[in-house]
C-alpha cells in the first residue's frame, strides 16, 4: 500500500480534528468504503438528540396502550401548551420533536377528514383544535424540526386487517405530510397485539406485517411528498433508520451503521448493525425519561436521574447513534416539572463535560504503518500531567464507516497504561467509531494519550478527536428519584401486569417489590411471578401473598431457586385498593 499517502491522510485527518465540520478537502480524493449515508441520513445524524412526545387518549386513561374504544369526552386538556413542550425540548438540547399523531388506539390528534375518532369530536376547543398544528407551529417558532409517529396498528378502525385500512392509513399519512410543513421523520411502530375494538367487533385480528401494509407503495408516496423525510420502520421493509432492539436507551458498543437491504433482521443486527451489510441503515436509540412512554402520576418520582441520562447519552450518541428521548405530556397538557427540570439539567451537564477539549492545546503527532488493515497511531501530548476521563473520536462518515478496532493508552508516571470503556462489561469496548464514539474511563493524570487504530476496513478518516475531564457527579440532583429499578426495562402490558425484559438471559435469585410509599392505592397483596426466555413459554416462578404489606409497606422479597430468564412478568392477582398496580421500586437480584 502507499504508505506515504496514508500518512498524509492521517495527518490531514488529525489537522481537521479541532474544527469538527471543516470539509475534508483532501479526502474527496478518497473512494467511499462500502455503503455511505445519503444527504438525509447525514443531516439526521448531526441532529444527535431529538425528542419523542407521547400524548393521546392514554394520558387520560392512565394506560400505555388504548383499546380503541376510549370515550372522546375524555380528551379535554385544561392547559394544553405546545409552546411549553417545544421550549422544554429545546432547552434539553433536543433538535426536533416526533409526536404521536396517532398511537395504537387510533385516536387522531389532528382533525383527520377520514375518521370521526379525532380531536374534532372532543370537548377540547369545541372540536376546533388541532394538536399537530399547534405543535408544528411551536417547533418552528423554537427552531426545532418536526416529525410524526403514525401507528400502523389501529385498534379503533373497523377495517383494520383488511385492504381498506391500508388506503385509510395512506390517506392519513398524506394529510400529515401535506398540511404541516416539512416533516423530518416518520415513525411506524411495529407493535401489533392483535386484539382491539375495531369498530365494535371486539376481536383479535392478525396481519402479516411483511406484506399487509404494502410499504413500498407508501414509501414511494413519502419520497414524493417529503423528499427530505427519513423513514423509521421496525421490522418490515427496510427504512432509512433502524431500531436498536431495546427501549432501555442503549445501542451496542460495536455499532455498524449497516444492514442488508433484503432478508430478516435479527436482534444482534438491530443492536450492533452488520459489519458487511450492503445498505446504510444507522441506529436510532429510543427511550423515555421515565418508565412509561405515556404520563402516569405514579411515575413522577421515577424520572431518570442525571447520571442515568448521561449514561444513556454515552450509550447512544457516544456509540454512533442518535438519541430519541421521550417526554410524556401530563393530563393538564404540559410536560411535568420533574421531567423538564431533569431534561434541562441533562443538557447543561453535556455542555459542561464537553466544554474544554484538552486536545486543542496539546501537541499531536500521527504515524501510520498502514498495511492493508491500517495501523494509525496518534499521540496527544499534553506536555504536563493532565487529568482526563473521556475520549471522543469521529469518522468522516461521508466516506463510509471504516474503523473496526482501536486502542487507547495513557502515559502515567512514565508508564503506558491501557484504558478501556468503563460502560462495557465484557472486553475493552474499543470497537467501532462511526459518527461519534465517546469512551468513558476513570480519571487518570496523563502526560500523553495514545490512540491507535488497530484494524480498519479502509484507511481511517478521523474528522475529530477530543479529550475531556468530566466533573464527578458526586451529588446527583437531590430526590432525583433514582431507584434500583432505574436500570431495568419495565413496562406494563395491562394495569395489573408488569413486564421486565433484558437484552440477554439472566440467572435470577430473587425478586423484590417495594409498594407505593405515599398511599396504599395499587399495593399488590397477592401476586404470581412468571419467567420466560422467549416470550412464548412462561414458567410460573412463584405465587403468594405479601403479608402485612398494607400496614407495613416495606420491601418484600420473593426468593427463587436460581432460574435463567430473559423476561419476567408479575401479575397482581389482588390489590389493596384501586385497579392499577403501583410500585415504589423493584429490584431483581441476579447471580
Ligand atoms: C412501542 C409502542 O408500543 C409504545 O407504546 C411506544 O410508542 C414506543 C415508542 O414504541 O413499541
Amino acid at each position: 500500500m502507499n504508505a506515504k499517502r496514508n500518512l498524509l491522510l492521517a495527518v490531514v485527518s488529525i489537522a481537521l480534528m479541532i474544527t469538527a465540520h471543516t470539509q475534508a478537502q483532501t479526502s474527496t480524493r478518497v473512494a467511499p468504503c462500502g455503503p455511505v449515508p445519503n444527504e438525509n441520513q447525514l443531516r439526521w445524524q448531526d441532529m444527535e438528540m431529538y425528542a419523542f412526545i407521547h400524548y393521546s387518549m392514554n394520558t387520560y386513561t392512565d394506560e400505555e396502550w388504548g383499546f380503541g374504544n376510549e370515550d372522546l369526552k375524555l380528551f379535554n386538556p385544561s392547559n394544553l401548551d405546545c409552546r411549553q413542550w417545544a421550549r422544554v425540548c429545546k432547552q434539553a438540547g433536543m433538535k426536533g420533536i416526533i409526536f404521536t399523531a396517532k398511537h395504537h388506539c387510533g385516536f387522531c390528534m389532528w382533525p383527520s377528514a377520514y375518521t370521526e375518532y379525532s380531536v374534532k369530536n372532543t370537548p377540547w376547543k369545541d372540536g376546533k383544535g388541532d394538536v399537530v398544528r399547534e405543535l408544528a407551529d411551536a417547533c418552528r417558532e423554537e427552531g426545532l424540526e418536526f416529525a410524526v409517529y403514525l401507528s400502523p396498528w389501529d385498534r379503533n378502525h373497523p377495517e383494520y386487517g383488511r385492504p381498506a385500512y391500508v388506503t385509510y392509513f395512506r390517506n392519513q399519512l398524506r394529510e400529515l405530510l401535506t398540511q404541516y410543513g416539512e416533516i423530518f421523520e416518520v415513525w411506524f411502530d411495529g407493535a401489533n397485539g392483535g386484539d382491539g375494538w375495531y369498530g365494535g367487533a371486539n376481536e383479535t385480528r392478525k396481519i402479516d406485517r411483511t406484506t399487509y401494509y404494502e410499504w413500498p407503495e407508501t414509501y414511494r408516496m413519502i419520497r414524493q411528498l417529503q423528499p427530505k423525510c427519513l423513514i423509521w420502520n421496525d421490522g418490515s421493509d427496510r427504512g432509512d433508520l433502524r431500531w436498536v432492539g431495546t427501549e432501555a436507551g442503549n445501542v451496542g458498543e460495536t455499532n455498524w451503521s449497516l444492514l442488508n437491504k433484503e432478508g430478516e433482521v435479527t436482534w444482534p443486527m438491530l443492536h450492533y448493525g452488520l459489519e458487511n451489510g450492503d445498505s446504510w441503515v444507522p441506529g436510532e436509540t429510543n427511550t423515555s425519561i421515565r418508565p412509561g412512554w405515556f404520563y402516569h402520576n405514579a411515575e413522577n418520582e421515577h424520572v431518570k436521574s442525571l447520571s442515568k441520562l448521561m449514561e444513556t447519552y454515552y450509550k447512544s450518541v457516544g456509540r454512533n447513534s442518535t438519541l430519541l428521548l421521550n417526554f410524556p405530556v401530563a393530563p393538564n397538557g404540559r410536560i411535568h416539572p420533574n421531567d423538564s427540570l431533569r431534561g434541562i439539567a441533562f443538557k447543561k451537564m453535556i455542555d459542561e463535560v464537553f466544554r474544554h477539549n484538552l486536545a486543542e492545546t496539546a501537541a499531536i503527532t500521527t504515524d501510520s504503518v498502514y498495511d492493508g488493515s491500517a495501523v494509525v497511531v496518534t499521540t496527544i501530548d499534553f506536555k504536563r500531567p493532565t487529568s482526563i476521563n473521556r475520549f471522543l473520536a469521529e469518522e468522516d462518515i461521508r466516506y463510509g464507516q471504516r474503523v473496526r478496532k482501536f486502542s487507547l493508552e495513557a502515559l502515567v508516571d512514565g508508564q503506558w497504561l491501557p484504558l478501556k470503556d468503563e460502560l462495557v462489561e465484557n472486553g475493552d469496548g474499543l470497537t467501532t467509531i462511526g459518527h461519534r464514539r465517546i469512551i468513558c474511563f476513570p480519571t487518570v493524570k496523563a502526560t500523553k494519550l495514545r490512540f491507535t487504530v488497530t484494524d480498519a476496513k479502509c484507511e481511517p478518516i478521523i474528522k475529530k478527536l477530543g479529550v475531556y475531564l468530566a466533573p464527578e457527579l458526586t451529588a446527583d440532583i437531590p430526590n432525583s428519584g433514582e431507584k434500583k429499578s432505574s436500570g431495568l426495562h419495565i413496562f406494563f402490558s395491562s394495569p395489573r401486569q408488569m413486564m421486565i425484559d433484558w437484552d440477554q438471559d439472566q440467572t435470577i435469585t430473587s425478586f423484590r417489590y417495594l409498594p407505593p410509599q405515599e398511599s396504599n392505592d395499587g399495593t399488590i397483596t397477592h401476586y404470581t411471578l412468571w419467567g420466560s426466555t422467549d416470550w412464548n413459554h412462561w414458567t410460573k416462578l412463584a405465587s403468594g401473598e405479601f403479608s402485612n404489606i398494607v400496614n407495613n409497606p416495606i420491601w418484600q422479597t420473593i426468593k427463587l431457586t436460581p432460574t435463567k430468564v430473559r423476561m419476567l412478568k408479575l401479575d397482581a392477582d389482588r390489590l389493596s385498593t384501586g385497579n392499577r398496580m403501583g410500585y415504589g421500586d423493584i429490584e431483581v437480584v441476579t447471580e
